[in-house]
């Protein structure tokens, strides 16, 4: 008799076991993202988790790693990651894979936007998928576009209102078209990991750094080491999810939609959030204490002036069909 109950409980734990196997057959994906776990990057990536699974019946899940975890703290060679399969899909910026990619740099080029619609034009249209068909040749298929904005500067020396205040000003950026921009402006660029910068601000090894608002100065809390800030535009940089093609390629097409359906929708999410914070930023940043100078239209053509030497080289760069095919969107939507 008690042998008999004994086995029974043995038999219903090893089912209850074979059970709990069944439902962690789920796949599980791995997500990289570049900045901290704080910022609208992170909630996109969460939300497509949410949405994969969801559409999946739990089959998929998604696993999200901030602060380039999973390349060594290396944020410009997650794609390139993603293209030989070691990552499974990306949250990035066009900047970060300018190294695999240097036409990726036509979405930075300095004021070659004026609005949200002159992005929305490029990157809902023809632009954006011959860039899309660029990352492909690279084994990164994009799904979607998502938004990291555009990018002012911040610095603790004093306000910028005219390309002379950036004289001698040492400067964290992302990649290597804005130090070709921040030289032009007579600052000293050095180039940096994001998750090395705000140790770098608070401990002075640089005056200053330049990033979106909504998507990253507020949620990062840029404003707790940083006094000035000037909200000058001078380049824009978009989000884009992506997946490695050794991947994409195991999914029939039905698979496929699915992917694609919560990619969309993740970062369409991400995108307003990113809108909205940025709407509302400026002043929330007065009230942490920062100086926030808007500059007139006069001393935007300035800034524009000075950064059009670093516009023409890397034009040139990325080629001069691909930057007039951009202006010519941007024309058509105005
Ligand atoms: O490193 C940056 O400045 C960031 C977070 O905006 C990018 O990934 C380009």
């Amino acid at each position: 008799m008690r042998l008999r109950k004994l086995g029974a409980i043995a038999l219903g734990s090893m089912l209850a076991g074979m059970a709990a196997l069944g439902a962690a057959q789920a796949e599980t994906f791995r997500l990289s993202h570049n900045t901290g776990d704080t910022t609208t990057w992170h909630k996109g990536a969460e939300r497509f988790g949410e949405l994969l699974s969801e559409a999946t019946d739990g089959a998929f899940s998604v696993r999200v790693f901030p602060n380039a975890q999973l390349s060594g703290g290396d944020q410009m060679k997650q794609a390139e990651m993603v293209g030989r399969g070691a990552i499974d899909f990306v949250v990035t910026s066009a900047i970060n894979v300018t190294p695999l990619a240097p036409e990726m740099a036509v979405f930075s080029l300095p004021y070659l936007y004026s609005s949200y619609e002159d992005v929305d034009a490029t990157t809902d249209g023809a632009p954006g998928e011959r860039m899309a068909e660029i990352m492909a040749g690279h084994d990164v298929i994009v799904l979607a576009w998502g938004e990291n904005g555009f990018r002012e500067v911040t610095n603790n020396v004093h306000p910028i209102k005219t390309p002379e205040d950036l004289q001698g000003l040492k400067m964290r950026v992302a990649g290597p078209m804005y130090i070709d921009v921040m030289n032009a402006l007579g600052a000293n660029p050095q180039q940096m990991q994001w998750s090395e910068t705000f140790t770098a601000l608070q401990q002075g090894v640089v005056d200053g750094q330049e990033n979106p608002i909504g998507a990253v100065i507020i949620p990062q809390r840029v404003y707790e080491v940083q006094k000035y800030l000037t909200a000058w535009h001078y380049s824009y940089d978009p989000l884009f999810l992506g997946v490695s093609r050794q991947l994409w390629e195991t999914w029939d097409a039905e698979t496929q939609e699915k992917v694609r359906g919560a990619a969309i929708e993740a970062m369409a999410y991400q995108k307003q959030i990113t809108r909205e914070d940025t709407a509302k930023g400026i002043d929330f940043l007065r009230e942490q204490g920062m100086e926030v100078y808007e500059p007139t239209a006069d001393e935007l053509q300035a800034f524009r002036e000075a950064t059009q030497p670093a516009f023409d080289t890397w034009a040139a760069k990325v080629g001069e069909d691909i930057v007039q095919s951009f202006q010519n969107a941007i024309d058509a939507s105005n």
